[in-house]
């Protein structure tokens, strides 16, 4: 059971106190900027309330629940500069609406229907990522690239206590340690991961710990009051701006509601329990913050309610009305070009379902033909230093590029591939990362979505496996998620087998898993 009183709440920050009285310095804390936060926290909570109720009556398919994480979401949203770019994760409705994502963006997506566009530019914001943890490495590689480019942005994201768990929470704490990116690592502590408690997920006495070892500083806020978070998250901006690194922000604060539509939590936790909580809600203690200022009325709280629950029922009934996507979708959104054996298996799903064969312009479609070699002189040379000629050429070219993995910088990879780069395109573009493939594929993963064209190398193919989730899940995905509008100009390069007669692993050729 997890009570209020459970929590040592001296060591959480706080700015307004449950009775909405202020309690620390806050000379920032403007009229304008507490009844924009106070509209962003209802404008959320309606959303969720009948988002709730809308997947209840089956016009939306599962939905992540967020009351209760209203302040965490809004305090940090409001925070970041317009430049900043944001990766959240499944249930931060309030960050994506406080930037700017339209209601009927976040609905088609919550009714599983990928026909509507996720701009990630036009939001600064990219699209939901539902495999835990693993965005933070992008946010990671974003960062990164955008100090490269000598742009002044800082990447936020968002995990709750449970995901700290999993290994991209690690690679991208370490990542973003040791290279000092511009980062805010935002973790909603919960104390629940669906059914799991706090204690089964961690021996940490908190998450903000965790950061330590990582060389990174952390602080601990009250979850409930948006102007602690807001601070917090303002200073780790801040600081990260100037170049001073990342930061991780734990906010402690409580899920009122299920996790998710599909969930019980009478499973795992009592009604008691869950009224213990009840009046820490971040609507009551704002409230009375701008009442007792008299920046707020009844009058115009019941405007604010009415406004946000009619523009629901409109973006709603817009979805609801929205044609699902075409069934070539599939092929025709996932990639630039449509592999041949692409196009020839939609057309068996096609006509299995006994619709019309799609066709596709010959300029859409990848025909893998002969190769036909330009005309010119010639030379021969090795394998490796063809790879080694074409990365200078290439890194020469375009100064978006950037090389990273293990031992490729200064040794010049275990194979000498990467041989004369880092001399000749220093260490910001050729990077000896920490030895974790996850790390090194979903940061160059992130650094493609800011822009760059990375060149991610796994040491050996056998050790490919850790990276495979971020191929699997973002890498062939991404274009799909966002109807093009991020397309991944990445190449990941691992060396295989080839009768090195090398022990285990230094000669797997997991090629064949892909028959
Ligand atoms: C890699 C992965 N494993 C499992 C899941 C299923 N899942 C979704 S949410 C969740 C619990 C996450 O808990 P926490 O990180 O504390 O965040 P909260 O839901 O409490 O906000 C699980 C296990 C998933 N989405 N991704
Ligand atoms: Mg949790």
């Amino acid at each position: 059971m997890k009570r209020p009183q459970d929590v040592d709440w001296d060591q959480l920050t706080e700015i307004v106190d449950i009775d909405g009285r202020l309690v620390a310095d806050a000379p920032w804390l403007t009229h304008e900027l507490a009844v924009a936060m106070y509209t962003d926290i209802v404008r959320t909570r309606v959303f969720d309330r009948r988002a709730t109720a809308a997947q209840r009556q089956g016009r939306i398919g599962t939905y992540a629940v967020a009351e209760g994480h209203e302040a965490i979401q809004i305090g940090s949203a409001r925070a970041l500069r317009p430049q900043d770019f944001v990766y959240p994760g499944y249930r931060e409705h309030g960050v994506q609406l406080s930037r700017g994502v339209s209601l009927e963006t976040l609905l088609s997506y919550w009714r599983g229907l990928p026909n509507d566009l996720w701009d990630q530019t036009a939001f600064n914001q990219m699209v939901i990522a539902i495999p835990i943890a693993t965005h933070l490495p992008h946010a990671v590689g974003h960062a990164y690239a955008e100090s490269v480019f000598g742009n002044d942005v800082v990447t936020a994201t968002y995990i709750g206590d449970g995901g700290t768990s999993e290994n991209d929470f690690h690679s991208a704490m370490n990542f973003a340690g040791v290279w000092k990116t511009p980062t805010v690592f935002i973790v909603s502590n919960n104390f629940y991961a669906i059914s799991v408690p706090y204690e089964q997920q961690t021996a940490a006495a908190s998450i903000a710990d965790k950061a330590v070892g990582y060389g990174m500083p952390a602080e601990k806020v009250n979850g409930f009051d948006a102007f602690a978070v807001y601070d917090a998250t303002r200073r780790a901006v801040e600081r990260a701006s100037k170049g001073e690194g990342p930061t991780l922000i734990e906010g402690v604060c409580y899920r009122f509601g299920p996790h998710a539509t599909a969930d019980d939590p009478a499973l795992y936790r009592s009604k008691e329990e869950e009224a213990l909580w009840k009046p820490y809600d971040p609507i009551i203690r704002m409230r009375r913050f701008l009442d007792a200022r008299g920046w707020w009325d009844d009058e115009r709280d019941a405007t604010l309610f009415s406004e946000a629950t009619e523009a629901f029922e409109v973006a709603l009934a817009t979805v609801g009305n929205r044609e699902l996507p075409a069934r070539s979708d599939i092929v025709s959104e996932a990639f630039a070009k449509i592999p041949q054996t692409m196009v020839e298996q939609l057309h068996r799903l096609e006509a299995d379902a006994g619709e019309t064969l799609s066709t596709f312009p010959d300029s859409a479609v990848w025909q893998v033909g002969p190769d036909h070699l330009p005309e010119g002189p010639r030379t021969t040379m090795s394998m490796a230093d063809a790879i080694n000629a074409a990365l200078h050429q290439e890194m020469a070219a375009d100064p978006t590029t950037i090389f990273l993995g293990e031992d490729v910088a200064v040794a010049g990879g275990v194979f000498r591939i990467s041989e004369g780069l880092l001399e000749k395109f220093g260490s910001r573009r050729v990077i000896d990362t920490p030895i974790n493939e996850s790390g090194i594929v979903g940061t160059a993963i992130g650094m493609a979505i800011a822009g760059a064209r990375p060149i991610a190398e796994i040491q050996f193919e056998g050790f490919s496996y850790p990276a495979f989730d971020q191929i699997a899940s973002h890498l062939g995905r991404i274009r799909f998620r966002t109807r093009g509008n991020a397309s991944l100009p990445i190449v990941v390069r691992m060396p295989n087998g080839a009768g090195i007669g090398a022990h285990e692993h230094h000669c797997d050729s997991p090629g064949t898993w892909a028959k």
